[in-house]
């Protein structure tokens, strides 16, 4: 039995539970032009963070939502730019006079993949420190590389490369490694989003004018088609039972959230303007409970306690 404990915290990356926000971050041209917002996860609570002539859009969510990272053309070229929840803290990551684009963090938020042209040829997929540096190219390939998002186990990037002469989803090691073709059907095949369970939701125009939302198993096996009109950019919710996405079927676009077997569709933006790209932050409080377990670290939850919902390790002083 424990009869006193002492609290170590863990460091703030790592297992902090309580302060996890879970939030849709999207990009939308309500105010004007493309900015980027974010709502919770039942569509409320829109809230606009940039403030900006330029284009903002493709936002990704930190898994415990304290960050978002997003591509901007303010400098007068496409650069990633990072900001807090509140849209404060903004920061040009990359600085670089090359295209930098579509940023995707990493399971445990500490890296960000991202595609750049600063190789002078085709798109490249490359990754950096959530500061900017330590930047490393992992594809050298003929042809564009893009869309590059993590599994949130950590041990993928899927990602849409046109190397073997048609758009297709792929799978590489985060260091680059082991880079294998996932689909094999003519046309349209990316925006590829991965689930807590593998199973990566994509849209793809393989069977219909314009592409729509299928879910497959990380081998590629096991297809199946969850939307029928215009969908793109589906995101999953951080238990994986749902799937964020943008569709056109009203009209122009707007940001959708349905199960992730294809049911209970339901609009979450109401504007006439152009409402897209939706990323749900991919580990809530459950996903860090689970994961401070696994680490021999234990959630706090007395209410009473100020770090309520913190990490904390319990350590048997002796005094039974
Ligand atoms: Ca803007
Ligand atoms: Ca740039
Ligand atoms: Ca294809
Ligand atoms: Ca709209």
């Amino acid at each position: 039995m424990i009869s006193r404990i002492s609290v170590i915290f863990a460091s703030a990356v790592l297992c902090t539970a309580a302060a996890a926000q879970e939030r849709i971050a999207f990009e939308s041209t309500r105010d004007g032009n493309w900015e980027i917002y974010t709502m919770a996860p039942d569509g409320t609570e829109q809230v606009r963070l940039t403030n900006d002539p330029a284009l903002d859009s493709s936002p990704s969510i930190s898994p415990q939502g304290r960050k978002i990272v997003f591509t901007s053309d303010r400098t007068g070229n496409d650069d990633i730019f990072i900001m807090n929840p509140d849209g404060t803290g903004l920061t040009n990551l990359t600085n670089h006079p090359s295209g930098d684009g579509s940023p995707a963090f990493s399971a445990d938020g500490n890296r960000i993949a991202f595609t750049s042209t600063r190789g002078g040829g085709f798109p490249q997929i490359y990754i950096m420190n959530i500061d900017g540096s330590g930047v490393v190219q992992l594809t050298d390939t003929i042809e564009d590389n893009f869309y590059p998002t993590f599994s949130p186990d950590g041990s993928k990037i899927i990602f849409t490369s046109y190397r073997d002469g048609d758009l297709e989803i792929y799978s590489m090691n985060p260091n680059g490694s082991e880079q294998k073709r996932l689909t094999f059907a003519p046309g349209y095949d990316g925006d590829a989003t991965v689930g807590p369970d593998g199973r990566i939701a994509f849209s793809s125009n393989r069977d219909t004018p314009a592409p729509v939302i299928y879910i497959m198993n990380i081998d590629g096996s096991g297809v199946t088609q969850l939307t029928d009109y215009y969908e793109t950019d589906p995101s999953f919710s951080p238990d994986g039972s749902k799937i964020a996405f943008s569709t056109y079927r009203d009209g122009n676009w707007e940001v959708y959230v349905m199960n992730a077997d294809g049911s209970n569709q339901t609009r979450f933006t109401e504007l006439p303007d152009l409402d897209s790209a939706p990323s749900w932050n991919g580990s809530a409080p459950p996903a860090a409970a689970n994961q401070c377990q696994n680490g021999g670290w234990a959630l706090f939850t007395d209410p009473s306690f100020k770090n309520q919902g913190e990490c904390i390790k319990y350590v048997n002083n002796g005094s039974l």
